[in-house]
C-alpha cells in the first residue's frame, strides 16, 4: 500500500458507544471459520453484551462447529450465497436471507459463492419454560410496519414477538429526508450495521456522518436518532436486547 502521510477516519469509540467505518477494522482468524476474514465489530471488550463479525468467506470456505449450551446466535447475509445445516436441516441463503439459531445449535455454514455475511452471538437468557426455536428466513418475504404511525417509515421484525426470544433483530427504512421521530434512550443496546444509504446519527449529544458499510454499537441509555439525508432510502439492520427485567 502507498504512503499516505497522516491518516484520517470516522471511527469513534467512546464509553457507551462507537461508529465503526468499515475500511479500518482489522482482521482476526476465528480458528473454527476456514477461508475466512472476520471483523469483531462490537464485543465485550468494547462494551456490549454480545458479539457481532462481519465474515468474508471465500467460496468453499465456512464453519462446522456447535454453540455453547447458553449461547444462541443469528446470521445475515449481506452478499453471496450459502448452504446452511442448521440442527441437522438443510437450507440455502442469498442476499437477505437469516438464520436464528436456538442455544446450543449445531450447524455447518459453507459458501457456494464469495460470501459476506453479519453474525451475532449473545448468551440466552430463559424465561419460564418457553425456549426459542430455530427461524430461517427471506427479509423481502417480511412485510414492513409503519413505524410510530409515520406513513413511509418501515419497520420489519426478523424474529418472533414471542417471551421466548431474548433479542430481536429489526430492519428500518428511511425514505430521504425522513427521521427517528424523537432522541430515543433506552436501557437496551443496539448493534446496527447499515445496509444502505446515509444520513446523521445522533449519539451522546452529537451527529455524525454514517453510510453504508458502518458498523454502531448503542450501549445502554445512549441517546439517540437518525436523520435520512441520501437521495435513496437508507436502511439499517438492527440488534436489541429485548422481553427481560433487568438483571440486578
Ligand atoms: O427499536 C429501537 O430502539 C430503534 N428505534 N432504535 C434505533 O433505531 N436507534
Ligand atoms: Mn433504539
Amino acid at each position: 500500500m502507498a504512503q499516505s502521510g497522516r491518516v484520517v477516519s470516522r471511527a469513534v469509540v467512546r464509553r457507551n458507544y462507537a461508529i465503526l467505518p468499515p475500511e479500518g477494522v482489522a482482521t482476526s482468524v476465528l480458528p473454527e471459520w476456514r477461508d475466512t476474514l472476520a471483523r469483531v465489530l462490537t464485543a465485550p471488550a468494547m462494551g456490549a453484551k454480545f458479539v457481532e463479525y462481519l465474515l468474508e468467506i471465500a467460496p468453499g470456505g465456512g464453519t462446522q462447529q456447535s454453540l455453547r449450551e447458553d449461547v444462541q446466535m443469528f446470521l445475515f447475509v449481506l452478499d453471496g450465497q450459502a448452504e446452511l445445516d442448521l440442527n441437522g436441516k438443510s437450507h440455502r441463503l442469498g442476499p437477505g436471507g437469516f438464520a436464528y439459531g436456538r442455544p446450543g445449535t449445531r450447524f455447518t455454514l459453507r459458501a457456494s459463492s464469495p460470501l459476506r455475511l453479519l453474525w451475532l452471538k449473545k448468551v440466552y437468557v430463559p424465561f419460564g419454560t418457553g425456549r426459542p426455536a430455530d427461524l430461517v428466513g427471506d427479509e423481502a418475504k417480511v412485510p414492513g410496519e409503519t413505524y410510530m404511525g409515520i406513513d413511509g417509515l418501515l419497520l420489519k421484525t426478523l424474529l418472533p414477538a414471542d417471551l421466548a426470544f431474548d433479542m430481536a433483530m429489526n430492519i428500518f427504512t428511511f425514505p430521504p429526508g425522513y427521521s427517528l421521530p424523537m432522541i430515543e434512550t433506552h436501557v437496551m443496546e443496539h448493534g446496527l450495521y447499515f445496509l444502505q444509504g446515509q444520513g446523521l446519527y445522533y449519539l451522546g449529544e452529537t451527529w455524525s456522518d454514517v453510510k453504508a458499510g458502518d458498523f454502531i454499537w448503542m450501549g445502554p441509555y445512549v441517546p439517540q436518532s437518525f436523520y435520512a439525508t441520501s437521495t435513496t432510502p437508507s436502511r439499517y439492520l438492527y440488534y436489541k436486547d429485548v422481553n427481560r427485567d433487568v438483571e440486578l
